[in-house]
């Protein structure tokens, strides 16, 4: 969640708060704009002069610099105008450049910002957003952004510039009419805020239906497979479509405003125009105003007015804009709940005990999955813990990777806290096979390497053994180097498997956990990985979570966890003779008769 006290601070002051580290570059960029824009007024004052030359002779404002021949005088304006364009073309390029590099820094540092900090968020974050939404503010917003920097903000100081010079050179020249000009700069103002209040709220919805869209596309394009198993193919379509359609409806509505703002302001210009042509006409006609300044006059409104045409897709760029930043900011402002601990738990205590004091955590307030859990695990020890599906077995050891922190009691390895150390140097000591494997995009062998980048080939090849890998890697087009696929696709179930016990292998920790590790490969398999995890597990801790009782009987504890509770524990044989629920369950997977209880 954002931090409340930032939900009210504009999105600009936000984004200017972030953008610190440029603050010297958007005023190096910013004053390019300036430049540029303040020599492009030069052109009017140059027509006015040509005019005045013509008309005045030597009584021009060049002859009364001293040059008395006309032709001089034209030559000279054409010079000084050849000077102003070469200085305006020059600023345009500097401007250019400047604001569009800093556009990609920002995009650049931002994205990787945002990344690094989403990556540093618990695992309770990303339960309610989903990855297509994030993907939407990791792309889509920061792109949006882009955007504006691109060429909006260069349009909105060039557009103050313009206001502000125009405004003092017309004051200084001829006060007296100088007012007409202005006359519909109040109205557009109150029109460009009205419409920019208007228009936020549409906007922040335009971006909501694209990050919901983009949700629902990862998914499908995830569940690709489901999709066409259960035939759902039109349904998704139609889904898709509706999804589609909404956002289209969200852009329809900002485009209905955003279109009436333009022509509306063309009309307010339209008559601040013709009032500066007629009444600056009437009294150059007067004599009471210099034909020169006159022309100088109705060209610098057009000047004026005309960019403020532009004002429409300037605020409607800059909106959509602070929408993105809006939400680009909510994710960097969300604070981690699981903080770091300030001491780094070293290898030895790694290798020692792990610790539950009595334990109780709940995903959702209010229901408990796991309540009051005690567990002691010695060093070097392989502890098991079997029950029903849902029993909470697998949120045991979420909490001991601190992926998320329990509500009551304590955890602690090597007779440290686990809230007391680095959230690293934990995971560190700790080797997790999970029950749902993850393989990345890329080879057999960096997929065993991921947790240990600097492993030898011959390292790899030593883990793909031990988890009897090594065999059907060797089988497959490429070997090691044969490409998995995203999320391992290329792979069967049990290769995937043997693959993840690899990679936790590879890394040599002392604490190695095993969640269903063996559930998709056969009995034989199975048998040479339990065979070859028992010569492993000599001397680290190990964790087990079997369904297969067979596989965990050699524990030295085995706990039975039913419903967030550990129900019993002790070895194979004590809790066979306590004829209690794994008694019953192991009559169950052998076929023995269940003993009475
Ligand atoms: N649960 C959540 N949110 C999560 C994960 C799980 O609410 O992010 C619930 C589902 C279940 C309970 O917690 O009711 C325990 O889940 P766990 O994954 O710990 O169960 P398990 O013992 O590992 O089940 P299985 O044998 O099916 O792996
Ligand atoms: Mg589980």
């Amino acid at each position: 969640m954002p931090a409340s006290a930032d939900t009210v601070v504009p999105p600009l002051k936000r984004l200017w708060r972030y953008a610190s580290g440029y603050r010297k570059r958007i005023i190096l960029a910013s004053t390019w704009s300036f430049l540029n824009k303040a020599v492009d007024i030069a052109p009017p004052f140059l027509i006015g002069m040509a005019i005045d030359v013509v008309v005045n002779g030597s009584d021009s404002l060049l002859g009364q610099f001293g040059i008395e021949d006309q032709r001089s005088q034209i030559v000279v304006i054409a010079v000084l105008s050849g000077i102003i364009w070469g200085l305006e073309s020059l600023f345009e390029y500097l401007l250019g450049v400047e604001w569009r590099n800093l556009a990609q820094s920002i995009q650049h540092d931002l994205r990787i910002d945002t990344y690094e900090h989403i990556q540093d968020l618990d695992l309770g974050f990303f339960e309610d957003r989903s990855t297509g939404d994030l993907m939407a503010v990791l792309n889509d917003d920061v792109n949006q952004l882009e955007r504006f920097l691109d060429v909006g903000a260069n349009e909105v100081i060039q557009l103050l510039t313009t206001v502000t010079l125009i405004g003092a050179s017309f004051f200084i020249i001829a006060p007296s009419v100088a007012w007409l000009a202005f006359l519909p700069i109040p109205i557009i103002l109150w029109g460009s805020l009205l419409f920019q209040k208007k228009i936020e709220p549409r906007y922040a919805k335009v971006r909501e239906e694209a990050a919901s869209i983009n949700s629902q596309l990862s998914n499908n394009l995830g569940g690709m497979s489901t999709i066409k198993a259960f035939t759902a193919e039109d349904r998704e379509v139609a889904r898709i479509e509706e999804e589609s359609r909404r956002y289209q409806a969200a852009n329809q509505a900002a485009i209905k405003l955003s279109s009436a703002f333009t022509p509306l302001i063309r009309v307010a210009i339209l008559f601040g125009f013709t009032a500066m042509l007629v009444w600056g006409g009437y009294l150059a006609l007067e004599g009471s105003l210099n034909v020169g300044l006159y022309s100088v006059m109705v060209f610098l409104t057009q000047r004026l007015l005309w960019p403020l045409t532009r004002l429409g897709q300037t605020v409607d760029l800059y909106q959509r804009a602070m929408a993105s930043t809006n939400r680009i900011l909510d994710v960097l402002d969300t604070e981690p709940v699981i903080l770091d601990g300030d001491d780094t738990l070293t290898a030895d205590e790694g290798s020692g005990s792990i610790v539950f004091d009595s334990v109780t955590f709940s995903y959702e307030e209010g229901f408990p999955v796991l309540s009051d859990i005690d567990v002691e695990i010695e060093a070097s020890n392989t502890t098991a813990f079997v029950g029903s599906t849902g029993s909470g077995k697998t949120t045991i050891i979420k909490l001991l990777l601190r992926f998320y922190d329990p509500d009551s009691g304590a955890i602690s390895v090597g007779g440290r806290d686990i809230r007391k150390v680095t959230q690293q140097s934990l995971r560190d000591q700790i080797a997790l096979v999970s029950q749902d494997v993850f393989l990345f995009h890329g080879t057999v062998a960096q997929n065993i390497a991921y947790g240990v980048a600097s492993a030898s080939t011959e390292d790899i090849e030593k883990a793909a053994m031990a988890a009897e890998a090594h065999d059907f890697i060797l089988e497959l087009p490429n070997g090691y180097d044969t490409i998995v696929g995203e999320r391992g696709q290329k792979l069967s179930g049990g290769q995937r498997q043997r693959l993840s016990i690899a990679r936790a292998l590879l890394t040599d920790s002392p604490i190695l956990i095993l969640d269903e590790a063996t559930s998709a490969v056969d009995n034989e398999t199975e048998a040479a990985i339990q065979r070859s995890l028992a010569r492993i597990s000599h001397n680290r801790t190990t964790v087990v979570i079997a369904h297969r009782l067979s596989t965990i009987r050699n524990a030295d504890r085995i706990y039975v966890v039913d419903a967030g509770q550990v129900v019993e524990f002790g070895t194979h044989d004590e809790l066979l003779a306590n004829r209690g629920p794994y008694a019953a369950l192991w009559a169950v997977q052998t076929g023995e008769v269940a003993p009475t209880a």
